[in-house]
């Protein structure tokens, strides 16, 4: 499956909303982040969500969208000195390294108002149930609820040896929830059933455990050319992560258990034959 359809859809929606303007700088440095070798794998699923559940995915890509900037944002303040400390992110340098701590800064914070803008627009234009309903869901997975919580967990988690169960609720909140939420914005613009919502709740928590194990492992196997980022740097952090906790093998054992799981969950309530099963295919083998 080509997902360049999609892919195409949600770069030029992204490139419409950030035209540069003055001061051109902090312009420029939001580009920086997004506008680049991103795989939009969030706003991907959200679109694949919508369409295996028959609706117009166009009703969705303001909210892919939003989903794609709140997580550039992430990946700004994440490269931070106070933070990870990056150099390397999307294969160029960190927003940081390039623009200086202030507008980097500024940037994510921008990249994290534009979203709200730009899903408040879309409500005020089409207040319906439905989107009033995803734009509060992503708002709570994005906050303390969700990614911040996860991050907070996995800054004061630092150097410690963490337990199983505290390694889970990080993983499922730092990487999960924005994944949770890319697939529940796409199927509740289809649907508010309970039972359905729950059931791409559950799906999403699975692939943003699965992403991050994944994410993990890549760190100590794979390149810097191939992620576009310095690897061993959960090591060089003193982080706790799936692969120092249970080893290598364990870690790919659980990673192809898991991914049996999602792949068994979504061809029994969808078929094999549509997009979003291809799409989860496409996530579990990456390699970067
Ligand atoms: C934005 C409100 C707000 C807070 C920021 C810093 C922070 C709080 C959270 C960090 C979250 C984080 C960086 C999680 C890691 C997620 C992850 C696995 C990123 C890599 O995702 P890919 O592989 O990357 O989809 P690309 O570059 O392709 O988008």
């Amino acid at each position: 499956m080509d997902f360049n359809f999609y892919k195409n859809k949600i770069d030029n929606y992204l490139d419409l909303c950030l035209q540069i303007k003055k001061p051109a700088i902090i312009h420029e440095a939001m580009r920086y982040s997004v506008i680049n070798q991103g795989k939009r794998i969030r706003p991907i699923l959200s679109l694949a969500a919508a369409d295996v559940l028959k609706v117009d995915i166009d009703k969705v890509l303001p909210f892919a969208c939003a989903i794609e900037f709140i997580h550039c944002c992430s990946l700004i303040h994440d490269d931070l000195p106070a933070m990870d400390n990056d150099d390397y992110r999307r294969g160029k340098l960190t927003n940081h390294k390039q623009y200086g701590e202030a507008i980097a800064i500024l940037a994510g914070d921008s990249l994290l108002n534009l979203p709200y803008e730009i899903m408040s627009k879309a409500c005020l234009l089409n207040p319906t149930q439905n989107n009033l309903f995803v734009m509060n869901y992503i708002a709570d997975a994005t906050g303390v609820n969700g990614m911040i919580k996860g991050q907070v967990i996995d800054i004061i988690s630092e150097g410690k040896k963490i337990s199983k169960e505290l390694l889970l609720e990080l993983h499922e909140n730092k990487t999960g929830a924005l994944i949770r939420a890319s697939l529940v914005a796409g199927a509740a613009m289809a649907t508010l059933d309970n039972d359905m919502i729950k059931f791409f709740e559950k799906l999403g928590l699975k692939l943003g455990l699965i992403f991050q194990i994944k994410d993990d492992i890549l760190d100590v196997t794979s390149t810097k050319e191939k992620i576009g980022k310095d690897i061993n740097s959960d090591l060089k952090s003193d982080k706790s992560t799936y692969v120092t906790l249970f080893g290598l093998e364990k870690a790919k054992y659980d990673y192809d258990m898991f991914s049996k799981q999602v792949l068994d969950d979504l061809k029994t309530n969808f078929g094999i034959d549509n997009n979003l099963y291809s799409l989860f295919n496409y996530i579990i083998n990456r390699d970067n």
